[in-house]
Order: structure tokens, then sequence, then C-alpha cells
């Protein structure tokens, strides 16, 4: 039923910073298949989460202003529209959201002991575990039912999603409501952003993909809404099916049409994105490697875990890129993983020692625009990938 449908060859594991550079580190194959039955679209290589949610992880929320204020805004629309009593956060990071709340309102759930500890050091409840229904009982026998439950790029990066919403399913009040988002399947296809898919990145989600998978535990999608953090997500409003107080909105029947009439559903619509990733690998090295002949350096911009998908699938080294720079002080003289490019700590003047910056943080492109305009003054270009390789 599980479909091959690219081969991103063999990678390291994307948040696997280390000091000193070595040619062998731990890899994996990075297959994408798509399910035809559940219309899943997935990796086949399942890292133990333990491996890769430790007490060192790096990525932080908080780093940007665009997460931060996305955080901001949907807290604003939480306690507006559902007032909840408590809300829960399935991987709380280090505390974007749920700062944005008094502390008697919500509970935290991170497993990396690393983030866990700066929002209880807020003063936030924070369980230090990984997401399971016997969690989820420990939580119910303290708490009682919740009433919102919320989780945001998370749920994908858990390979068992029927123990995933089992226990959310277990833990929900009758008339709660479970907010999920996630990078959208249809936006990545769309883009060509083959970097979404790494080893944290178990699944992709759709409306589609979706709602089929919650009709398994008498769940349902309710509302959708389209946002354009992480390249484009989705946001799903969801509720028991036995809650008849809250109705369906026509975006969620407009989004599965969209999913559908793009071909989300048909094999063959993966098979062009694959045919379309080689050329996009292609035109990135022919840009590179043009700029390298004319002697001109080129530094990578926000060393996201997408980033190490495109590198080590392009074979990009120090030879092209030079080096990277990034604000997450965890990142700071590391190299990316698989490829032997050091990161340097990010300060305002970085960008002066080089002609071409490639964006690995695309996602954050306005952001990056707005901070760099001295660099684009100057004559300064930006290189992406996305969604076929260009200057800009
Ligand atoms: P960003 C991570 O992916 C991993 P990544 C994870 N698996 C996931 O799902 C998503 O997040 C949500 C830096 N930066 O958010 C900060 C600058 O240096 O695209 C970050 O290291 N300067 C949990 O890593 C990186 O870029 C800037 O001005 O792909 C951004 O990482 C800005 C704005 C960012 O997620």
């Amino acid at each position: 039923m599980n479909k091959l449908f690219l081969d991103l060859g063999m990678q390291p594991l994307a948040n696997n910073y280390l000091k000193i550079y070595k040619k062998k580190q731990p890899n994996y194959n990075l297959k994408l298949f798509f399910n035809s039955k559940s219309k899943m679209v997935s990796i086949s290589k399942r890292i133990p989460s333990k491996i890769m949610f430790n007490n060192k992880y790096p990525y932080r929320s908080s780093m940007s202003i665009t997460m931060k204020n996305s955080f901001k805004k949907l807290s604003k629309e939480i306690k507006e529209k559902f007032d909840p009593k408590i809300l829960l956060e399935i991987g709380s990071n280090d505390g974007a959201l749920i700062s944005n709340f008094s502390k008697k309102k919500v509970i935290g759930i991170e497993p990396c002991k690393n983030l866990s500890k700066i929002t209880k050091k807020m003063g936030y409840r924070t369980y230090s575990n990984y997401w399971n229904l016997e969690l989820s009982r420990k939580i119910k026998s303290t708490y009682g039912q919740i009433d919102l439950i919320y989780s945001a790029n998370t749920l994908t990066h858990i390979s068992n999603l029927k123990n995933v919403f089992k226990s959310i399913s277990y833990l929900l009040s009758d008339n709660g409501v479970l907010i999920i988002e996630d990078p959208s399947l249809l936006e990545c296809l769309k883009k060509n952003s083959y970097d979404q898919f790494y080893n944290e990145h178990i699944y992709l989600f759709s409306a589609v993909s979706v709602k089929e998978l919650l009709s398994k535990f008498d769940l349902e999608i309710f509302d959708i809404k389209r946002l354009s953090t992480h390249g484009g997500s989705l946001r799903y409003y969801i509720k028991k099916k036995t809650n008849h107080t809250l109705r369906i909105t026509k975006k969620v029947k407009n989004q599965i049409l969209k999913e559908i009439k793009y071909g989300i559903n048909k094999f063959e619509t993966y098979k062009l994105f694959s045919r379309n990733v080689l050329k996009s690998k292609n035109k990135l090295l022919r840009i590179l490697n043009e700029i390298k002949k004319s002697n001109k350096k080129i530094i990578g911009y926000g060393a996201t875990a997408k980033v190490v998908t495109v590198l080590n699938y392009c074979k990009i080294d120090k030879d092209l890129i030079s080096h990277f720079t990034d604000t997450t002080p965890e990142k700071f003289n590391n190299f990316i993983p698989g490829r032997n490019i050091k990161i340097l700590k990010y300060n305002k003047n970085i960008l002066n020692k080089y002609d071409y910056a490639f964006l690995g943080a695309w996602n954050f492109k306005r952001e990056i625009f707005d901070k760099e305009k001295k660099f684009i003054k100057k004559g300064g270009k930006f290189i992406t990938h996305i969604p076929m390789p260009k200057l800009i």
C-alpha cells in the first residue's frame, strides 16, 4: 500500500550538531512514501524519539519574531473563542505559546529536558515526558478531562499516530477542542519544498489524510486555517463527533476539495514532485558553481533542520557555501549535520564579508529581508531554492 516516490539518499539526523566535523555520522536512507489507502505521506525510517528529542534539542520556537507573533495571535483567539479552564500543549518547546497564558491555566508537555527546564524556570507546569497513553492517564487522574489541547509541529514527529490520537481522545472533554498545526503537504508540493522531509518529520499532513485518520478515533475537523508559518501550514480545529455545539465550517470542505483538485490522492502527483526535486537539485548546483567560478563568497542564512536535507541531498560542502550563520546559541560553532560547513554566531555585520546569502530559513524570508536591508542595499543577493533555485 505504501508506494515509494522519492529517495533523498543517505542523510544525517537533522538536529544532530557536532562540534568537530566527522565524515562518518549516524545516518539513514531518507525515502518518501505515499499510502494509497490512508493518503498519508511519510518517511520510511523511524529513528527512536529518545535519540531525536533528547536533552540537548537545539530548536527554539522563540527564536523568530514571526513565530512569537503567530503564537500570541492564537493565544488571543483561544481566550476569546474557547476560554479554556486548562490548556494542555503537547510539545511546549521553550514556552513560545504557553507564556501568553496565566500559569494556573496551562500545562506543557516537553520531553527535551533542556527546553522543559526553561518553562519550569518561568513557573509553568511542565511534564518532561513523551506524549502517550500512559501520560494522558496520569494527567487525567490529576486534572480531570482537558477542554483545550494544542500541538504545533509535534504530532507529525511521533511514529505511533494511533497511540497519539487515542491518548488525546481519552483526555479531551466531550465538548473540548483539539487544535493542531503542521506544515501543509499541499504547500510543500506546490513550493517543491522537499526539505520538509527529514527524520523528525515522519509524516506530512493534508486535510485529506487528517480527516481519514481522525475518523478512526471519533474525532472530526470543524474548522481549518491556512497559515504562512513554516512555509505554509494548516491549523486544524478538531472536536469529538458527538459534540454538536460546534458547527463545521465551509473552509473544511473547501480545503479538501482544493487538495483533491491538485491531485493529493493520486500517486502521479508525487512522481511529478520527485522529477521537480531532481531539477531543483541540478539548478541549485549550477547556480552555486557559477558563483564559485567568479570567486564570490556565499554564506548560508539560517541553519534549519530543512536545509540539512538540501545540503546532504545535493552534497553541498564548504567549497560552495563557506559558512552558515544562525541566531540559536545551541548551533554556534557547530557543523551542519553531515557537511563540513561551520555555523557562525549571527551578528548584524556578518553579511558584510559575503556577496551572496543562501536562504536556509526561506520560510522567514520577509523577516530576514527586513533585517538585512543594508546587505540588499549594497548589492548583496539572496539565493533561494524555493520553488525553484534562483537569485533574489
Ligand atoms: P525553522 C524545526 O525545523 C524543527 P527548522 C522541527 N522539527 C520543526 O518541525 C520545525 O522547526 C517547527 C534561524 N534564524 O523555524 C533560527 C536565524 O538565524 O525554519 C533557526 O535555527 N535568523 C521541530 O529548523 C532557523 O533559522 C533569523 O532571522 O527547519 C529557523 O528554523 C531567523 C528568522 C531564523 O525550523
